[in-house]
Parts: structure tokens; sequence; C-alpha cells
């Protein structure tokens, strides 16, 4: 009997998590000329040692003997665990996966390849040192994590876990350990959603040393946004990661928290993993491993792995319409998670009107009672656009030196990227730019200019990156530009490493078509602003000390006046007009 017959026999067998999410998703790389531009990297099985520095001897010998099983002794095996289902092959699938989640490592931290992403399955985030739970049997990304510690010395490491099943066995693996970070949200409706874990909540924060390295967002209503997942990566995630200032950045890429999946029930779109992927680019000079999860609706998952997959090539972001604020049940969450870190984490410490009790959370029901014909429908049969094909200009960047005539026309007119001028008066230039896009170009055109910042000459990194945060990114976000023209003003006091992180945060927006003024006396930024326009992550702002105070508090200040127009201003459910 060959093994496709012996499957055929075989049950229980998992009816979500199978072969074709792998042939499909690949199979959309293709298509979409994705893998012809990546490396493909030879994949191994990872060895007993690799499997131990997260497993326990006796687990990793039980697992050992699941392809000698017979099939009545394989089904008891399975019984012992939560919601996980053993084929005979399945111990090789598994070696395979833990290996492929190193061979990627070890190709990002010797330099051979500056990002990339394993689609491998079985998935892992669910298993723990002794047992497999949730389709998942050795944990690929907490062994990649201790493997990059161990042969690299890596120092601090963020896991971002956008699976929509929390990780609970990444938590157990780190939660007295400050060197990684683990960042996880998760449908969990106050604990009525699978695993039904307690320590899933909000309130769990790490042990020990590792007291604030684990930040968990429950999700409790279903149906969350693109809106939703932006505000939590605004005001929760980047803050607190460039605060923390990985080395090294995995993901756990579950792609079940996009709209259509059956386990996740969730509407966020496809495209929402281009601007999730990239606003991680930008941490650990950008080396960042991704290494598939979860995402069991196959239209939506080949989508999704394809949005990830050409933004770590470092393709221009689709613009996100239609963000129209986060639901009330996610800003009492994030109200919540900030109270519950304000104490580990700076950033958090002057975010206004934190209470640090626990806030009464509202009742069940469908996202704020809206769209109750939709309910009915199951989340297979949810329709979405397919995400059309991304613009990607033939040149990347345009550059007039030293007092040539800007000619944005080129850029509006996508044949090329972006663009940086050195101009004699970047104040005038600017003026004259707005009138010329205003007049001739297109009569809808935005900008985001005259930004606010918190204080004249603010030489303060960590304001800066609040102010980043907080208010830049989530009104850049919901003006939605299509040009973003970045002036740099005689003597306003930005370091040159925080106007790196600044122009490659602005990539995010209008396709990344970005015109950068700088004076012409300021040539010596000239280098490191076409850098990043060029597509080269910026450098790392080191770990941001507490920011000064009237700095912190001015940025809220202006957070919290124009939050009533701007809704992906808001931090709490408590304000909101
Ligand atoms: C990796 C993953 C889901 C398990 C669901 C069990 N597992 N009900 O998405
Ligand atoms: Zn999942």
């Amino acid at each position: 009997m060959n093994c496709r017959s012996l499957f055929v026999h075989f049950s229980p067998a998992c009816k979500i998590e199978v072969p074709e999410r792998l042939t499909v998703s690949h199979g959309a790389l293709v298509r979409n000329g994705l893998t012809d531009r990546c490396i493909c990297l030879p994949v191994r099985e990872a060895v007993d040692a690799e499997i131990l520095l997260v497993h326990s001897e006796e687990y990793l010998e039980a697992v050992k003997q699941t392809p000698h099983m017979t099939l009545e002794d394989l089904k008891e095996f399975t019984l012992q665990y939560g919601d996980v289902y053993f084929h005979p092959n399945i111990y090789h699938c598994a070696k395979l996966a833990v290996g492929s989640a190193l061979q990627l490592v070890d190709s990002v931290l010797m330099g051979k390849v500056k990002n990339g992403m394993a689609l491998v399955r079985p998935p892992g985030h669910h298993s723990m040192r002794s047992a497999a739970n949730g389709f998942c049997v050795f944990n690929n990304v907490a062994i990649a994590a201790q493997y990059a510690k161990q042969k690299y010395g890596v120092k601090r490491i963020l896991i971002v876990d956008w699976d929509i099943h929390h990780g609970q066995g990444v938590q157990y693996c780190f939660e007295d350990d400050p060197s990684v970070l683990y960042f996880s949200w998760h449908r969990y409706e106050h604990q009525k959603f699978w695993p039904n874990l307690k320590d899933s909540d909000y309130d769990i924060v790490g042990k020990g040393e590792g007291a604030g390295f684990n930040i968990n967002v429950p999700w409790n209503k279903v149906g969350m946004e693109n809106s939703d997942y932006l505000s939590v990566f605004c005001h929760l995630l980047l803050p607190i990661a460039y605060e923390f200032c990985p080395d090294l950045v995995l993901v756990c890429a579950g792609f079940d928290s996009a709209i259509g999946d059956p386990e996740g029930e969730m509407c966020a779109t496809p495209d929402i993993f281009a601007h999730l992927t990239y606003l991680l680019m930008n941490l650990a000079e950008g080396k960042l491993c991704a290494v598939l999860e979860g995402g069991y609706n196959l239209t939506s998952l080949a989508q999704s792995v394809c949005q990830t997959v050409q933004t770590l090539l470092g393709d221009p972001l689709p613009p996100l319409t239609n963000l129209t604020g986060p639901c009330r049940s996610t800003l009492e969450s994030l109200q919540c998670v900030r109270a519950a870190h304000r104490q580990h984490w700076s950033c958090l410490r002057h975010a206004g009107t934190i209470s640090t009790k626990r806030i009464k959370l509202s009742g069940e029901g469908n996202k704020d009672e809206a769209e109750v014909g939709e309910e009915q429908k199951s989340p297979e049969e949810k329709i979405w656009p397919e995400p059309p094909k991304r613009i990607c200009p033939p040149v990347c960047s345009a550059v007039v030196l030293p007092d040539g005539v800007v000619c944005p026309d080129i850029i509006i007119l996508f044949q090329i990227r972006n663009g940086l001028a050195l101009v004699g008066d970047a104040a005038m230039t600017m003026t004259c730019v707005v009138q010329y896009v205003a007049a001739e170009v297109d009569s809808r055109y935005e900008l985001i200019k005259n930004f606010p910042f918190p204080s004249q000459g603010c030489t303060d990194t960590s304001g800066f990156a609040q102010a980043m945060f907080s208010l830049l990114l989530p009104l850049g976000y919901q003006y939605n530009p299509s040009l973003v023209l970045l002036v740099r003003m005689p003597g306003s006091g930005v370091c040159d490493i925080m106007w790196q992180q600044l122009t490659g945060l602005l990539q995010s927006f209008a396709h990344g078509h970005t015109l950068v003024l700088l004076q012409e006396d300021d040539k010596a930024c000239v280098g490191p602003t076409a850098s990043i326009l060029l597509g080269n992550p910026a450098p790392p702002l080191g770990q941001l000390p507490a920011s000064l105070k009237e700095d912190a508090e001015a940025v809220e200040r202006l957070r919290s006046r124009l939050q009533a127009d701007w809704n992906l201003l808001l931090t709490t459910g408590e304000s909101t007009k």
C-alpha cells in the first residue's frame, strides 16, 4: 500500500491543513513571476540537536516512532494531543520544515540573501516542548530563534506572529527570556476561541527577566479589517519593536488572519500583508525571515503569500484604501495591552489617559453590530477582488543635482518610482512643486506636508520615533496620498539615521512615489537619502531611551486633538467622539 492509499484510509485526517496549501501558493508565485526573482534555497532535514533546542528528548523519540507505527497506534498517539494529525510521513516533513527555516536563517545571517520566506508544512507555532498541537509537530520558528542565538550569537530577536491563532508554543518557549520579544495577535473572543487559554490574554506579559517581552493582542470579535491590523502596528508593535531594536526579525507568517479564511473569519485583505511586511523591513537592517504557519483558504492564502514575497523583493506597496479606523473592540484590546505593558516600555509611558485597571470589555456579538447579513455567509464564500498587479516603475530613483529643475510629472507618470533633488531653496521649491502638481497633473492630489513634529529642532530620537508611529503613519495611511513630498528644511535637527527611517517609512504610501527635496548645503544627506530611495533598509536607531517628557506630551496632545478627524489615531476605546 503506498502512502496515498494509506492516507485515504487514515482517519481522522485534517481537512484544511492540506498539501495543496503549498502547491497553490508556489504556483501563484510562479505565475506572478516572483520565483524567477527569488533565490531558491535547498532544503534539508533538521538534525536531532537542532530539534532538541526547543523540544524534549522523550518527545522527539516518540515522534521518531510514528513512521513505523500501525494505523491503530498512530490514531492512539494522535489522541494524546490537541488538534493534530499524524500521517506516517509527517516526521519526515516536520524535519524538512524545521530544516528549511534554519536554511533561511543561515542564508540571511551569513548575508547570502537580504530576507526570505520559508514555505513549509506542517506549521510550528502551537507545538510545545513535549507536545504536538494545532497541526504543529516541531516549533519551526522557536527552533530558528534558538539556533540564531546559539550559532550566530544574535542578541535580540523579534518574533511577529500574525497568524490568527495564538502561538502558545512560542510564548512558552520564551516567556522568561528577554532576548526574544514575542508578539502575537489572535482571535480570542474572551477565551471562547481555540485554544481557549487564559495564557493568551493581554495580561500575560512574560515572567521574571522576560517580563514585558511577551505581547498578546486578543481579537475579541471576528471580522477585523485592515484598519484594525494597522492600528495595532502603529500604536503598539512598531513603537515597542523600535525600542527593543532587534538584530533579527522572524515572522510566524500565518495567513488565516486574511479574509475568506474558515478559521480566522477576519476581513483583512491580502494586500495588508504587503504593509505588515514592509513595516518590519526597516528593523534589524532588513534581516527578516518569514516562515509559513496557517492559512486555509487557498485563494486568500496564495494572494497573501504573493503580497508578502513581492514586498520582500522590494517592489512598491499597493496603497490601502477604505481605512475606516479601528472598531471599538480593537480599541479596547489596544488600550488593555498598552496598559499592561506600560511599565515595561518607555514608549508607552506618556501615553495619556492609560488606566491600569482592567477596562470593561464589551459583550459578544458581531463586530460593532454592523454587517448583520454578512454573517450568514460562510467565511470561504466571502468575496473580495483579486489584488491588482502591483505597479513597478522601470527606474527606481531619479536624482537632480545640484540646482536643476525639479520635474515631478515623471513620478506621477509612474516611469520613475521616486526622486531626490538638491535645491537652492527647499521651502520655495516645495511651494512650486505643490502648485505644479496641483495645477497640471492630478486634480485629486494629496500631500503630506508641514508635518508638525514635536518641538522645533527635535533632537530627541525617541520623541521623533513616537511622532512617526503614532501620528505620521496613521495619518498617512488614512490620508492615502498619491505623492509624498518630503522636504528637509535647514536646521531641522533630525539626525541622518532618523531621517533615513522616516524616508523608509514614507515609502509605504503612494506606490513609493516620494520626492525628496534637500537644501543645497545639505550635501552630506544625499548619500544616505538615496540609499533608502534605492530600497536599502535604514540603519537601526539603537535601543531607544525614554523620550523627553515635553516632547512625548506634545505628540500625545496633538494625537488626541486630531483623533476626532482621523480615527486611525485612536488608541483607546474611551474617548471616541
Ligand atoms: C498553524 C495553525 C490551527 C489549528 C486550529 C485547530 N493551526 N483548531 O493555524
Ligand atoms: Zn493559525
